[in-house]
């Protein structure tokens, strides 16, 4: 019995310690003590992020070999393969917290974890990738640098390293808005078709209102977030609508206007039934997107078995 009591007055020692260095604003690293609970909700949402980062490859993918020019092509291969490699520092990231990769795999697989949601909408015009780099890259930059404050320093400096590359992304994206926004009156109605069908599913990135989000108490309590769901919703809308005006694009909300008094946009309420159903695999793209990666998947199995033979090779070499 008094073993059992110490261990609890132990743990309870090391929680209060865990809370107090977080609260303090220190980092905390693989080796350090964390409670059960903290490395869960990061393995969940690092994970989560990662496998965002590859399923996202599949609706650029699309557009790869039809890109309306060289230089064009050239810039979304580049998109796409940092976006490659954003899961790769992700998921390297999770691994830190005990979890292989092959499980992270095998939980999006059987949809134990989930992706976000905006990768479940088709590309259907090249306008949708001037979309997709603006807005939904837009939205994933308002989230990351928040998230560059992050309580666990192998996420945290995962997304330093991501931020610098997606403002390229976002800035690509834009481009290709702002040009056929100058081109033929045909262009002109692809780019707002391409903003109305984005424009929602990008607020939606940010998950469910505060009120709705319950991993939000734990996420602040440890700092793992630093700013709520409905925060950088608003910081992504105030800062994505003028840009829009800029080039001529209308936002699809009738409801959205200027408010002097919170400096902010007042913006119409989302579709929370859309995002529950695309959430938990009912969107117009979720099975073809998951399909696709167990393909693939699939398909590189030869390249991980030459991979692991070559470390057995190494490792026995290096033994004898
Ligand atoms: N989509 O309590 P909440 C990119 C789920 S990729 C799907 O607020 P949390 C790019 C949530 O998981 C960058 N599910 O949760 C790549 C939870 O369900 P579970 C993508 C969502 O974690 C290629 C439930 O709803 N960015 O930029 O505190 C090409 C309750 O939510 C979503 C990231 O992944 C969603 N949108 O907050 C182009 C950001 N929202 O887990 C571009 C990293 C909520 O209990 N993630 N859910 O089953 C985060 O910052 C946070 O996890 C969220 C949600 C803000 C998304």
């Amino acid at each position: 019995m008094d073993q059992v009591q110490d261990i609890i007055s132990n743990d309870h020692a090391l929680l209060s310690k865990f809370e107090e260095h977080v609260q303090a604003g220190e980092a905390v690293e693989p080796r350090d003590w964390m409670p059960e609970a903290y490395r869960k909700h990061l393995i969940r949402q690092i994970s989560q992020h990662a496998h965002s980062e590859v399923i996202g490859m599949q609706p650029e993918g699309n557009w790869i070999t039809r890109a309306p020019s060289l230089r064009a092509k050239q810039i979304l291969l580049a998109k796409i393969q940092d976006e490659g490699g954003h899961g790769l520092y992700l998921y390297s990231a999770a691994e830190t917290l005990g979890i292989t990769r092959t499980e992270m795999i095998e939980q999006l697989h059987t949809g134990k974890a989930k992706y976000s949601n905006i990768f479940n909408y088709p590309s259907l015009t090249w306008a949708d990738i001037g979309a997709i780099g603006w807005l939904v890259d837009g939205a994933a930059i308002v989230n990351q640098v928040s998230l560059q404050r992050t309580s666990y320093a192998p996420y945290s400096r995962a997304m330093v390293r991501i931020c610098k590359e997606e403002s390229f992304h976002q800035r690509q994206g834009y481009e290709i808005m702002a040009k056929m926004m100058k081109g033929t009156a045909e262009q002109r109605e692809m780019a707002q078709d391409a903003m109305n069908r984005w424009w929602w599913p990008s607020l939606m990135m940010f998950g469910p209102h505060d009120s709705d989000s319950p991993h939000a108490a734990d996420a602040f309590r440890w700092k793992i977030k630093r700013h709520t769901n409905d925060e950088l919703r608003q910081k992504f809308i105030d800062k994505t609508v003028p840009q829009a005006e800029l080039i001529g694009l209308t936002v699809p909300d009738p409801h959205l206007k200027w408010n002097d008094a919170k400096g902010g946009y007042d913006h119409g309420e989302i579709n929370w039934e859309e995002f529950k159903q695309v959430i938990n695999g009912n969107g117009p793209c979720n099975k073809q997107r998951l399909q696709h990666h167990k393909q693939v998947h699939d398909n590189g199995a030869w390249v991980r078995e030459a991979a692991e033979a070559y470390k057995a090779r190494t490792n026995n070499q290096s033994s004898n």
